[in-house]
């Protein structure tokens, strides 16, 4: 595990802002201050230093004591005093540490004065003017403190993607129809599709910036502007989500557009390898000296460091330079590859459509066949399907298909995986389905080891093809469960199974990196929509964005395939049902 000087130096920094606290001796605290200075400033790995055999003492302000904690945190990332701090003090202190303004003195007079714990009991003590009648503690401090738990709150608050291109996509046209404006482009993790966006990061080419700036910070659902100068400004919408806005000559717009779509370390990135064939690198162009040799296309930038263009989502520092670099950048799967969905509710559980509506609304989007997979009779809550009424489905489908076209509905279950691993109904009734896809609803907080097993037996069931959102997360709501997905995804292999990227703006799950781990072990990913209405095909593109980021292909993806080619895909978990 490497461990970095500045993680050394953060360690020795909280453990004197924690003694401080606690007050102790002055001199005891300001050792570490100064060991956390010299060790962050020393220009070199204290962890080689520690490897070659090197005497720490050697550095400025470390005596045995220090030299054996660094040691100690080298080896493990922590050490026992700082744990030990930390559990004396309410785990709130630190967080209160982190507010501008507020250093240990302060900290330490409002955890005794008024015993306050968490960011919000500061707020509420500071909105009741109790803060200002501590000594040394005035009114600007009261409404400073304020601020910046409004802002660090906000801050940490993310939105689902699905939920910012809801504000994202009014305020892109309104900008657009601003006079002089001749571009006006989304960065940021909202251009790279992250799953979920931290602020909004909006690009305009244009002549007059002060006019766009006007405009921006005018808009309608602006609650308050934050900053607004000559090129760039900020504002917080009434969601409460934050937009920051760049206005750009013409000229560098590919320039611009490469900075703020980031990420940070595509950036960094980028710029050393400008750095290393003699350029510059900014928000402006790439410059030879004071010659501008690239800037109004994000191809020219690319191509000045040699490499040829990188899709957004790829822009990770996850190996997308070096893969733009030798040619070896994968060619992404698109909307328009998919042939197919595999997993969709109707109203007979917990959808709102019927199966017609459901078979017809998935045609208009361009697939040629749909997955029924309603929830198994274990989830009451959702209604789910007893072996009877499957039958029934089952029965209704192939009426339907009969009369369809330009659609099949392919019969199938998202049958809940027990406790135990089981599955939820028995295999009469699963052999009849053209598909049975697995799914955690229950007992999330099962150990590690024995959620894993839980899946891996499941998958061992012959007629198993599907395991549907693998972490079980629910964005804001619930974290995943704990389970071993690099065992999940050889078992699938194994087993013949597949994956599902579920493109619910909730879930989307798996997550990216998921998607590359199954790649790397040749295992189909599926990218379902998980509709309960025949509103949402359009989940579709969400799972298309995160495929993306996960470096997916058209190859990788089973619902690629047209329905001749699924079939026997499908069918091959029954051939291998030996157990592994
Ligand atoms: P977010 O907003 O947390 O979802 O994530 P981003 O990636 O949108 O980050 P944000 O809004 O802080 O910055 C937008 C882009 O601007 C970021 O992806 C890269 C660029 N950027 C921001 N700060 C820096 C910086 O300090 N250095 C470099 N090279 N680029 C930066
Ligand atoms: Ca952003
Ligand atoms: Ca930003």
């Amino acid at each position: 595990m490497p461990v970095h000087n500045a993680d050394i130096g953060a360690a020795f920094t909280e453990i004197a802002d924690l003694l401080e606290i606690q007050g102790e001796n002055p001199f005891r605290v300001r050792a570490y201050r100064n060991a956390a200075r010299s060790v962050g400033e020393l220009g070199r790995s204290v962890q080689t230093m520690i490897s070659q055999g090197e005497d720490l003492k050697g550095i400025p302000g470390i005596g045995d004591d220090l030299a054996a904690k660094i040691q100690e945190i080298a080896a493990s990332g922590t050490c026992t005093l700082l744990q030990r701090l930390r559990k004396a003090l309410p785990p709130a202190v630190t967080e209160l540490l982190q507010i501008p303004g507020l250093g240990p003195k302060r900290v330490r007079a409002l955890h005794e004065a008024l015993d306050i714990q968490t960011l919000e009991e500061l707020d509420h003590a500071a909105r009741q003017g109790r803060i200002r009648l501590l000594p040394g503690f005035g009114e600007k401090t009261e409404e400073h403190i304020i601020e910046s738990i409004e802002a660090r709150l906000n801050k940490s608050r993310r939105f689902r993607l699905a939920v910012a291109e809801q504000y994202a996509e009014p305020l892109l046209e309104y900008l657009r129809a601003v006079p002089g404006v001749e571009a006006v482009l989304a960065a940021g993790s909202f251009r790279r599709m992250r799953d979920t966006v931290g602020d909004l990061d909006v690009l305009v080419a244009a002549r007059d910036s002060a006019e766009a700036t006007r405009r921006f910070t005018h808009y309608d659902e602006v609650k308050t502007v934050l900053a607004s100068g000559e090129t760039r400004s900020s504002v917080v919408l009434r969601c409460g989500m934050q937009v920051d806005l760049r206005v750009v000559a013409p000229e560098s717009i590919g320039a611009a557009l490469v900075y703020f779509t980031g990420s940070k370390a595509h950036n960094i990135a980028l710029r050393r390898m400008a750095q290393a064939r003699g350029l510059k690198m900014n928000e402006y162009g790439v410059f030879r000296g004071a010659q501008r040799i690239a800037g109004e296309t994000e191809e020219s930038v690319y191509q000045s460091v040699g490499l040829v263009w990188v899709p957004p989502e790829l822009r990770e520092d996850r190996g997308e330079v070096e893969a733009a670099h030798t040619g070896h950048l994968p060619t992404l799967i698109e909307l328009g590859d998919l042939r197919g969905d595999l997993h969709a509710h109707t109203k007979a559980t917990d959808g709102h459509d019927s199966l017609r509506d459901m078979a017809l609304a998935a045609r208009q989007s361009g697939l040629s066949y749909l997955a029924i997979t309603e929830h198994s009779q274990q989830l009451a809550m959702a209604h789910g399907l007893d072996t009877v009424r499957l039958a029934k489905q089952i029965d209704e489908i192939d009426r339907l298909n009969a009369q369809l076209e330009g659609i099949t509905l392919l019969k199938g279950i998202e049958v809940d995986i027990l406790e135990d691993g089981s599955l939820d109904l028995p295999d009469s009734i699963l052999a009849r389905l053209d598909i049975v896809v697995g799914a955690i609803h229950s007992h999330f907080d099962l150990s590690r080891a024995r959620q894993t097993e839980r899946v891996l037996r499941a998958m061992d069931h012959p007629y198993f093809s599907i395991l549907a959102h693998p972490t079980g997360r629910l964005m804001g709501e619930r974290e995943p469960y704990d389970i071993d997905l690099q065992q999940v995804i050889r078992k699938a292999r194994t087993r013949g199974c597949y994956l599902e990227l579920n493109g619910h703006p909730e879930r989307l799950d798996l997550l990216d990196t998921h998607c590359q781990m199954a790649k790397a072990e040749g295992v189909l990913v599926s990218i379902n929509s998980d509709a309960h209405s025949r509103l949402e095909f359009g989940n579709l593109r969400y799972g298309i964005g995160q495929a993306r980021r996960g470096w997916l292909e058209k190859a990788d993806v089973l619902n690629t395939r047209s329905l001749a080619e699924l079939r026997p895909l499908l069918a091959r978990t029954l051939c291998a049902a030996e157990p592994t």
